[in-house]
């Protein structure tokens, strides 16, 4: 008998691998990784940094260092490609390493740690992802000015027409995995950068036959460090998003031309 409290039981042989990329944050690392290892002692750390000018990825090989328990790992890139390049080297490497669970975390301390039990309950129960989503009953952001609040709430609502998926925070970056489903995913074919890279993911899955669920969390406003959002990341979203939209449609008139 398992017990259902440990994160990912139920899982065969449940691995978590959580997985944070890293750009300029240095001053934040640490207290995620803390938070982290205080609320689930039992998973493994992947710091994905992407040569931060900032001196992260010292910052990160000390902590690997200081973990007498070994839990904390550093994959140093050569330089910045973009948060999905990051996620994806740290994707393989923690599929090559035999991880069941592969999390997705941003650095900044917008992601609460301490509900990650609870994505990890909702992958145990069965879904193959489940989101940290700020838009479900029980979730929210604390922090946002009105111009970010629109941006969110107006690109989930854009993506679910255009896509016609019910998911209502699917440009989250706050996720479990389960690995089994990840790996039928070609990741060689994604070249989403930005936020667009989580829905990229997200409808690659659904249209794999993979189930997601939402899981609430209160989303957290970095207080330290710059953001990397940018009008780039945003205009990718958008002509992405169509597009996928636009071939959905294409597919479902062409086979009912075909009946
Ligand atoms: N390795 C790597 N990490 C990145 C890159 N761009 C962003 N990140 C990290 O990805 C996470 C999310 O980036 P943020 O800048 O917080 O983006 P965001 O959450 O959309 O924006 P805010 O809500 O304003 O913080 C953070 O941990 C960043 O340090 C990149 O090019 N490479
Ligand atoms: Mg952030």
């Amino acid at each position: 008998m398992t017990d259902p409290t440990t994160p990912g039981a139920g899982v065969p042989s449940a691995r978590t691998l959580v997985i944070i990329p890293t750009y300029d944050e240095r001053d934040n690392l640490p207290g995620v990784v803390e938070r982290l290892l205080a609320s689930s002692p039992d998973v493994a750390v992947l710091i994905a940094d992407d040569n931060s000018p900032d001196g992260t990825g010292e910052v990160a090989d000390r902590l690997a260092e200081d973990d007498a328990r070994g839990r904390i790992n550093v994959l140093h890139r050569e330089g910045k490609q973009g948060l999905g390049a990051a996620y994806i080297a740290g994707f393989r490497w923690g599929l090559e390493r035999g991880y069941t669970v592969l999390v997705e975390m941003d650095a900044d301390g917008s992601h609460p740690p301490e509900r990650l039990p609870a994505m990890l309950a909702a992958v145990d129960a069965g879904a193959d992802l489940a989101i940290g989503s700020r838009y479900v009953p029980g979730g929210g952001v604390v922090n946002w000015p009105w111009r970010r609040h629109v941006i969110s709430r107006g690109g989930n609502v854009y993506s679910r027409i255009m896509l016609g998926v019910g998911i209502k925070d699917i440009t989250a970056g706050y996720r479990a995995y389960r690995s089994e489903s990840l790996a039928r995913l070609d990741l060689d074919a994604i070249e989403s950068k930005g936020y667009c890279f989580q829905i990229d993911m997200t409808w690659r899955l659904l249209n794999n036959g993979g189930t997601v669920v939402e899981v609430p969390i209160t989303f957290t406003e970095r207080t330290v460090g710059q953001s990397k959002m940018s009008e780039s990341i945003f205009r990718e979203a958008a002509v992405n998003v169509a597009r996928w939209g636009w071939e959905k449609r294409r597919r479902q008139l062409a086979s009912l031309v075909r009946r």
